[in-house]
């Protein structure tokens, strides 16, 4: 795990000006943002003082413990697990939409919840082949069209299906936006509506997907998306591969959407619910992973 830049921070001695100063900076370098890193700071400065602590490597715990607070303000929900949903999965591309509805199917799988996929990505040649082939690592049906055809035509086929095979999940791939192609956006609002429409008494749920290693970046995607779209959860990937997962606080500082997934890896195991503690621990170089700091 390379996600350790607080690692040498917290061996400075003294709690001073300037281990505050490096403190800030690593936050905003772990892209925590900058409006989350000064609350972070404020708040952390309260701390020592009402615990009396005079050395830097004590303040860890207390740092967790208020990055926790804040990231505990907002709780994902997963309805996916307990009732009908029809899961739309957005993000630009190749920030792993596929690869994450491949992993939550299996996960869907193993507890035993009847889920169908829907190959709404019908604008990359081979985007339907590649979701087919997460359907037959996962064991999960899916429904398809011809490249070319429209999305929200195949969504709608998808959500009949569904209804008719008692599928209880609806994992929908769609094409991956670039957040300034127009038709591509306003093809996403068509297939928001055509879900409503016919979901009957399944909830749509969006997840939109960002890639942790693109940092600040996948906070101005998500902004856009907010756009055209409602978005229920984020599933923030890449975590594995990246220095800079702080993203996750920025994001549910400055939009208030909560992180319900991270992806760890390419294999179909490496998608985890959000959990705080794993996560803070992989940030602050608490998880005992001493790997990177003796490669470098
Ligand atoms: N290391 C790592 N790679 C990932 C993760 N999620 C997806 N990927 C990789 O990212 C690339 C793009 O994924 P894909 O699902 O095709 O993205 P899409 O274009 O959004 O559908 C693939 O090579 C995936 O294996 C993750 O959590 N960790
Ligand atoms: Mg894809």
């Amino acid at each position: 795990m390379a996600l350790n830049f607080f690692k040498n921070l917290f061996s400075v001695s003294e709690l001073d000006d300037d281990f505050y100063d490096e403190l800030e900076e690593t936050l905003i370098m772990s892209d925590v943002g900058m409006k989350a890193s000064a609350e972070i700071l404020d708040d952390l400065k309260v701390g020592v003082r009402a615990a009396r602590i005079k050395k830097a490597d004590q303040c860890r715990e207390i740092l967790k413990l208020i990055m926790k607070q804040q990231l505990e303000e907002l709780t994902p929900e997963y309805p996916m697990e307990s009732e009908k949903t029809i899961v739309l999965v957005v993000g630009v591309n190749g920030v792993g939409k596929t690869t994450t509805i491949g992993k939550l199917a299996f996960q869907l799988k193993q507890q035993g919840i009847e889920t169908l996929l829907v190959a709404a990505d019908t604008f990359r040649a081979g985007a339907a082949v590649q979701l087919g082939e997460w359907a037959v690592r996962s064991r999960t049906e899916m429904v398809s069209q011809r490249e070319g055809a429209d999305p929200a035509a195949v969504l709608y086929d998808g959500i009949r299906a569904a209804r008719a095979r008692g599928a209880r999940v609806v994992l929908c791939d769609t094409a991956g936006r670039l957040h300034n192609k127009k038709n591509l956006m306003e093809e996403l609002r068509k297939m928001r509506r055509v879900a409503e429409r016919e979901a009957g008494d399944y909830r749509v749920f969006t997840l939109l997907v960002l890639d942790a290693t693109t940092g600040q970046n996948a906070l101005n995607q998500a902004r856009q998306f907010l756009e055209v779209t409602h978005v229920d959860a984020l599933a923030l990937t890449k975590l594995d591969g990246t220095a800079k997962g702080g993203i996750a606080i920025a994001i549910q500082e400055e939009l208030g959407i909560p992180v319900a997934y991270m992806g760890l890896g390419e294999r179909i195991s490496d998608l985890k619910k959000f959990d705080t503690d794993e996560y803070l621990d992989k940030l602050l170089g608490l998880d005992g992973d001493e790997e990177t700091e003796e490669e470098e």
